[in-house]
């Protein structure tokens, strides 16, 4: 089963259950943020608080393809994990031009793992909403990245897509730049849905494909497994949790292990889709702001 969240009128928005027979179920939720403060009063699991509400009601007549999704979460902060697969810490080394050994290849193997702020609320959007990309920079590309959904105590509550949207030049140039590289006006973007914890039987053996299209043609799939990361979930967890302050719902990206070639950078209209299996394809298109122009 997966969680969503539909955009309802007047921009209210309301938590829903699409159940693995493409039966959706409204919540009596307005947000998994509700939700989890529920669970966490009555002392029981989001996944118990969701059977329960399933066999308590009947499903809604519409499908999927009707209802308009908007962020599964609305997270007060987006944090990231860097250079968790080999393909991250090559791509870093090529656009820095990196020559000896570099900071990626130690981050790579030392036992601190990197972590950054990548996002808050009101830089992020849901599915089918336009990520922006740079007016600054020539070589943007998007990562694809399996998303940790985690409670206030670091729990993993669930797994979502997230779209860590990236600027190569500027972090090529001096990855004193990071921040910039990394954080905009719609840079990140997370859902279609939140896959509960409980649910998923292997979060090391997860496909995660990207295809982006540019006039309706595909100009880029690149395919991963999450088998393939270096670190443990508990791991990054347990690092972003020190000395923190972390908020219940906080969603902590995982790390690219799909890089497009040197040659690629995203433009205005291109279509980007992230899947991961078992949590649905998270589709954004991509814009200029037009306020910038
Ligand atoms: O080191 C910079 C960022 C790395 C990153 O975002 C990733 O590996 O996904
Ligand atoms: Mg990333």
């Amino acid at each position: 089963m997966r969680i969503i969240c539909v955009k309802q009128e007047e921009k209210s928005i309301q938590l829903a259950v699409l159940t693995d027979s493409a039966q959706i179920y409204l919540l009596q939720y307005k947000s998994f943020l509700e939700m989890m403060k529920e669970a966490e009063i009555k002392n029981e699991t989001c996944l118990s608080l969701v059977q329960q509400a399933i066999q308590d009601s009947l499903p809604i007549e519409a499908k999927l393809e009707d209802l308009t999704l908007t962020l599964p979460i609305q997270p007060e902060e987006v944090w990231a994990a860097g250079v968790t697969y080999i393909k991250s810490r090559d791509a870093r080394n090529l656009e820095s031009k990196a020559t000896g050994e570099s900071f990626y290849d130690k981050v790579y193997e030392s036992k601190r793992p990197e972590l950054f702020i990548k996002s808050t609320l009101h830089r992020t959007v849901g599915p089918d909403e336009p990520v922006y990309i740079r007016t600054d920079s020539s070589w943007q590309i998007p990562e694809p990245e399996l998303g940790l959904v985690l409670s206030s105590k670091g729990d993993i509550v669930g797994y979502t897509i997230g779209n860590d949207m990236s600027s190569r030049d500027i972090e090529g140039e001096n990855p004193l730049y990071l921040p910039q590289a990394k954080i905009w006006k719609h840079s990140c973007s997370i859902g279609p849905s939140i896959r509960l914890a409980e649910t998923v039987e292997d979060a090391y053996n997860l496909d995660i494909t990207c295809r982006i299209y540019r006039n309706a043609e595909m100009v880029f799939k690149g395919q991963a497994n999450t088998s393939q990361l270096k670190r443990k979930y508990d791991e990054l967890v347990s690092y972003l949790l020190r000395d923190n302050v972390v908020f219940d719902g906080t969603v902590l990206l995982t790390g690219t292990c799909i890089v497009p070639d040197e040659d690629f950078t995203l433009a205005d209209g291109d279509v980007i889709e992230i899947e991961i299996s078992g949590i649905g394809v998270l589709r954004n298109p991509v814009q200029i702001e037009k306020n910038y122009s």
